[in-house]
């Protein structure tokens, strides 16, 4: 095919910007003429992953199928870009250990709670100060923030076309770990 699979692993809380920088990305890959696939963690909760739910458990086995899945379209030889809070690092590690190093770069979007509280795309921060949600991650629940990502990006600060770009350099650059 002449391209390099990788898995691109966007992580943060919601509201981060994960979704729409892979949206992005994607496009941008498209335009280098490069075979891809999104796995949008809260998509897949209607299908494959349906029925788990938000239990430190539950988010285990969806940051675990999402890396199986992902692990499956590398080795068909596509760039697959996973957007998924996946908070915790033990998990992301576990998933991190499926690829090869030169295969696998993470990206931590860390935009602050602050702004995607204030930002609240789908409401669920008011929710959750209503009292009405519990288990959100970054607000009553654990964010384990990544201690050596290959890549960090605070949306709130740098400009999408900018973020895109460093995305699209690292793997274009092929260096990743
Ligand atoms: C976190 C929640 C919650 C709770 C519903 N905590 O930003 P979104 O809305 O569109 O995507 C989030 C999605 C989380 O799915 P993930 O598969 O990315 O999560 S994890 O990696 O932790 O398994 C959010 C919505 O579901 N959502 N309730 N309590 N996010």
């Amino acid at each position: 095919i002449g391209q390099r699979p990788c898995c691109l692993w966007f992580t943060g809380l919601s509201g981060a910007g994960k979704s729409t920088l892979a949206d992005h990305l994607e496009r941008a890959l498209h335009a280098h003429g490069r075979l891809t696939y999104v796995l949008d963690g809260d998509a897949l909760r209607a299908g494959l992953n349906a029925g788990l739910g938000f239990t430190r458990a539950d988010r285990a086995e969806n940051v675990r199928r999402l890396g199986a899945v992902a692990r499956l379209m590398v080795d068909a030889g596509l760039i697959v870009l996973v957007s998924a809070i996946s908070p915790y690092r033990e998990d992301r590690a576990a998933v991190r250990r499926l690829f090869d190093p030169a295969q696998f770069i993470e990206v931590h979007v860390s935009t602050s709670l602050a702004v995607c509280a204030a930002r609240d795309t789908k409401g669920l921060y008011r929710r959750a100060q209503a009292g009405e949600l519990p288990h959100l991650t970054g607000w009553s629940d654990p964010y384990e923030a990544p201690l050596a990502p290959e890549l960090a990006i605070d949306t709130a600060t740098e400009p999408l076309a900018s973020a895109v770009g460093q995305v699209l350099e690292l793997y274009l650059r092929g260096d990743c770990r």
